[in-house]
């Protein structure tokens, strides 16, 4: 009775043991895995999660030639294209790579020059508007920050009407080139009267950093039914 006891014990006990030595031994493997979030926006943060096992250190290669020791990284990214991230992570003398490549779709301008201004939409009742004494609606834009005018049109239109462009011409300063992205930027009219008298009609501001579209080069503003367009080029 006690012999026969004594086998299936023996196979049980090396049995424990060798699941608990196998799994010892896969715990002891290091593996690198990390996932990526991103939604393709300018100025974006790409963020890394870590699914790395038995990690005790790491490197992140983003692909841009930067790196990071940082378990689950924060990255942004200053230029367009395919980035291929490999994450190599290291434990117990062990070490595993795992690579992973993403599209940079989006990133933040540099600098924004606005070569053009149009009116896209125009009611007709802003004719003999409160604003204009002489009975002819006859704007033109000023560009300007909290510091200084940027650019003051020399000319301006009889009786305003969509499709009215203020564009370069010799004295318009057309184009400018804006370069802090967090600027804010009025775009003023003004009504030209008899006897050179400016009347303020209105003005939009707006911060080039955030009314970036990547890839877009008319800039849309509009007011009351008083619209205009903005042609802008965006360098990255
Ligand atoms: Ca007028």
């Amino acid at each position: 009775m006690r012999s026969k006891l004594t086998f299936p014990l023996f196979v049980g006990i090396l049995g424990l043991a060798s699941t608990y030595l196998m799994g010892c031994k896969k715990e002891n493997q290091v593996k690198a895995c990390f996932d990526v979030y991103q939604n393709n926006t300018p100025k974006e943060i790409v963020s890394f999660e870590s699914c790395s096992e038995n990690a005790s250190s790491y490197l992140w290669e983003f692909g841009d030639g930067t790196t990071s020791t940082s378990s689950n990284p924060d990255h942004i990214y200053q230029e367009l294209g395919a980035k291929t991230i490999k994450l190599t992570v290291y434990g117990e003398g062990k070490e595993d790579s795992y690579s992973k490549t993403i599209s940079v779709n989006a990133i933040a301008p540099k600098s924004l020059t606005i070569t053009k201004i149009r009116i896209s939409a125009w009611k007709d009742t802003y004719n003999n508007g409160p604003w204009d004494p002489d009975g002819y609606a006859d704007l033109f834009p000023k560009i300007t920050n909290d510091d200084r005018y940027l650019y003051i049109s020399n000319h301006h239109h009889d009786n305003c009407e969509v499709g009215s462009t203020y564009e370069y011409n010799t004295s318009s300063g057309l184009p400018i080139v804006i370069e802090d992205m967090d600027d804010e930027i009025y775009i003023e009219w003004y009504d030209k009267d008899s006897g050179l008298i400016s009347q303020f009609v209105g003005s939009l501001g707006f911060k080039p950093s955030e009314k970036h579209v990547f890839g877009e080069d008319i800039l849309v503003f509009d007011q009351n039914e008083f619209q205009f367009e903005l042609e802008v080029i965006w360098e990255y």
